[in-house]
């Protein structure tokens, strides 16, 4: 290819792929998959990745390797479906990206520029997994993971990480006044900021964790009321949604993003993690608390809610997906964003209806196996009757 023909060829796959038509899969009824990612590696500005001057770039290589667009926070902005996506590079740094799309299915593009998070403290080796709040306070907040390399850690061991929960707070998510990160006695990842006040406070969901990795004795996610963001410290902490034996959350788990408030109570959507020959398995799960107590959990379906499928179980981490992320539409549809094997962002669709119906009227899990007997020979007998 000459210079020409490589360029044109670049500027016309980019464009198709950005305006390529998503269309909805069928499928369990609870919501529908689409049938693309709607951001990828490839949507990134081709601005980024290459040098179009041709004195400086005579073979039209790429000059910055984009690896990955995963774990997006999301929000409505504008009238725009807007995700702050994790974006990776070849080098294995993440950074924020904000992207949008006008119906929330396709047609995502980045913005011109990656955000550019001001450095709190130490500065952080690595930054991701944003959830963003709408505070009734007026702020957008952004919450995110903030890695460190462990100065504990032995001579040599050159893996060893600490990940603290960054605070960061915006009203263009252009413009970003980052906050001190939460104080904390453990570890943090996956901090969610509730988006009320609750008792005159700011809310937190937490996930203590005993190491980088390892949740430990991190009993699963948690709840921290704290007085004030600008300085925010978790002096009391207690474990609202509990891990499990045998059960997909068994090893650890997460808050996704922050849960919907409906009629029937807090719909939340989370992660859980078990272990298995081929690694750690990642998988969504939903669970509902009290309206009148954010904390007292008042249904929780069996098992999964989304778990990998077809192409999802392959990518950068394998057998994972991944949720910081959703979109509630006034008239009450859902759009789930959610990250597959760490390396892309998809998006499914449900309604409020459907979601908390399916909280509500799905069985909890028994914990072993004659209880999951029972509750399927209770669902053959409603059936039978209308034989
Ligand atoms: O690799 C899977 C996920 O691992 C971490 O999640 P958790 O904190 O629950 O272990 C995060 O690094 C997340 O970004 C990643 O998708």
């Amino acid at each position: 290819m000459t210079y020409e023909e490589r360029l044109a060829w670049l500027r016309e796959s980019h464009r198709a792929l950005l305006e390529r038509p998503n269309v909805a899969l069928e499928g369990n009824g609870v919501y529908e998959r689409y049938a693309n990612p709607v951001l990828t590696a490839d949507h990134a500005p081709l601005e980024w990745r290459y040098d179009f001057h041709r004195n400086t770039n005579p073979f039209l290589l790429e000059r910055f390797g984009i690896h990955a667009a995963f774990n997006a926070g999301a929000l409505k902005w504008q009238g725009k479906y807007v995700v702050v996506a994790r974006v990776e590079g070849a080098d294995r740094k993440s950074f924020f990206a904000v992207a949008e799309s006008p119906d929330g299915v396709d047609n995502f593009r980045f913005w011109q520029r990656p955000v550019t998070m001001p450095e709190y403290g130490e500065p952080a080796t690595n930054i991701y997994d944003m959830r963003l709040t709408v505070h009734e306070d007026g702020w957008i907040y952004g919450i995110f993971c903030v890695e460190r390399k462990d100065p504990a850690a032995p001579e040599g061991d050159l893996s060893a990480a600490t990940a603290a929960a960054g605070i960061a707070r915006t009203h263009d998510l252009v413009r970003w006044e980052r906050l001190p990160d939460l104080v904390s006695k453990s570890q943090q990842r996956n901090v969610v900021l509730h988006p009320e006040f609750v008792d005159g406070k700011y809310a937190l969901y937490t996930r203590p964790q005993d190491g980088f990795i390892d949740a430990g004795s991190g009993g699963g996610i948690g709840w921290a009321m704290v007085d004030s963001m600008e300085h925010a410290v978790v002096t009391d902490e207690r474990i609202i949604n509990l891990r499990h034996y045998h059960t997909i959350k068994e090893v650890k788990n997460g808050e996704g993003p922050h849960p919907i408030k409906t009629p029937q109570g807090w719909l939340h959507l989370a992660h859980g993690v078990r272990g298995c020959a081929s690694g750690l398995r990642y998988v969504l799960y939903m669970y509902m608390t009290a309206l009148d107590d954010p904390t007292r959990v008042i249904a929780e379906p069996a098992g999964f809610f989304m778990a990998p499928e077809g192409g999802e179980y392959v990518g950068d981490v394998m057998n994972v997906l991944f949720s910081n992320g959703w979109i509630c539409d006034p008239d009450g549809k859902v759009f789930i964003y959610y990250a597959s094997s760490d390396t892309r962002l998809h998006v499914a669709t449900s309604t409020v209806d459907r979601l908390v119906d399916y909280c509500l009227h799905t069985a909890p899990d028994g914990l072993r196996t004659g209880l999951s007997v029972e509750t399927l020979n209770r669902l053959i007998d409603h059936n039978l009757d209308l034989l």
